[in-house]
């Protein structure tokens, strides 16, 4: 059974970026899958490659679950688990930190992103790779679908397994990497060159999944357009109007149409209804689940048991491969 695996790290409170890009992906897969082919996880070992303050980071954990749960995770057929919980993916990562380069690290984009401008970074943000690679192979997929963003990590998980097959035996199996057509990529309301991120300091251009409808209708009313006023104005361009682009992408995420719209007024009202729409019962299921939240707890104790189960073969046979 080919398993499908996808991780979240709880650096900041859901965006609607992380529900059309990734949970309501989740969903969809979880439905087309065999029971218990998918994994889905908080990576709340990665958020601690940024500095977190705890009581935050245990309550967007705690949110977070829920959300899983509300955006229509189904324990009966997915694995919900936390990644500090399947102790594996931290003793596969150093296995494989030992057969990593410093070369290799040195190369991440990412790790020169997130520490440009920034006085000290964390040896974690450094090794982070060696952690994702752990995440992955533990679960032995044969194809890893990922954003542009994250190929490279995924291509030095790839170079790492080879290596570790060629060194000390054929222990993991080497995924294909498959970066799907871009599709929804939900972009900043404020900025809308970047996308929509949940732990940008900023958060006046993102849309929280729990934010109730005033606070959608007054981000959405502010989104950045431009100054075009034609007949024409309401069109997709993704150069030359990147906010108007975005918010028909949003629009059209979230079930509307912008069929005779020709205002940015009317076309801000559609995205604000179609956008509540989308997030109502979400919220609705939320706020059944959050009154039990022993229930979510149980749910990702469960998952997280069922992923040790899963993982433990493949920890025990890289650790007996190298010779410990
Ligand atoms: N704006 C977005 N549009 C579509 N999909 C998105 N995802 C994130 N932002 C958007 C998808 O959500 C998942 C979250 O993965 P992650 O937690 O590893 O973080 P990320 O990709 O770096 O996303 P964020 O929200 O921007 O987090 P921070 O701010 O912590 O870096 C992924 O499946 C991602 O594709």
């Amino acid at each position: 059974m080919d398993r499908n695996l996808s991780l979240i790290t709880p650096t900041g409170r859901l965006t609607l970026g992380n529900y059309l890009g990734a949970l309501r992906r989740f969903v969809a897969a979880q439905d087309d899958s065999s029971p218990y082919a998918c994994f889905f996880g908080l990576s709340d070992l990665h958020a601690l490659t940024t500095p977190q303050d705890p009581d935050v980071l245990r309550a967007t954990i705690a949110e977070m679950a829920t959300l899983f749960l509300a955006a229509g995770l189904d324990p009966a057929r997915a694995t919900l688990f936390r990644q500090s919980q399947v102790p594996a993916h931290r003793d596969l990562a150093y296995l494989l930190e030992c057969t990593a380069y410093t070369g290799e690290l040195n190369r991440m984009i990412q790790f020169k992103e997130k520490g440009r401008g920034v006085p000290s970074t964390r040896v974690s943000l450094y090794t982070y790779p060696a952690l994702m690679a752990a995440d992955i192979l533990l679960y032995r997929p044969s194809v890893v679908p990922v954003g542009d963003d994250q190929r490279q990590h995924v291509e030095l998980t790839r170079d790492l397994a080879i290596r570790f097959n060629h060194t000390y035996g054929p222990v993991f199996v080497v995924p294909e990497v498959r970066t799907p057509a871009s599709g929804a990529r939900v972009m900043d309301l404020q900025e809308p060159a970047r996308k929509m991120s949940k732990s940008i300091e900023n958060d006046s251009g993102v849309i929280r999944l729990l934010d109730p409808p005033d606070v959608v209708r007054r981000r959405v009313a502010r989104a950045v357009t431009d100054s075009d006023t034609g007949p024409d104005a309401v069109r997709p361009d993704r150069d030359a109007k990147p906010g108007v682009t975005n918010l028909l992408d949003i629009l059209d995420a979230c079930g509307g149409s912008a069929d005779g719209i020709t205002t940015y007024g009317a076309l801000k009202s559609a995205v604000t209804e179609a956008v509540v729409a989308t997030l109502e019962p979400v919220q609705k299921r939320y706020a059944e689940l959050a009154a039990d939240p022993a229930y979510v707890a149980s749910v990702f104790a469960d998952g997280s048991a069922r992923a040790r189960e899963v993982t433990a073969s493949v920890l025990a046979d890289a650790t007996a491969a190298m010779g410990l």
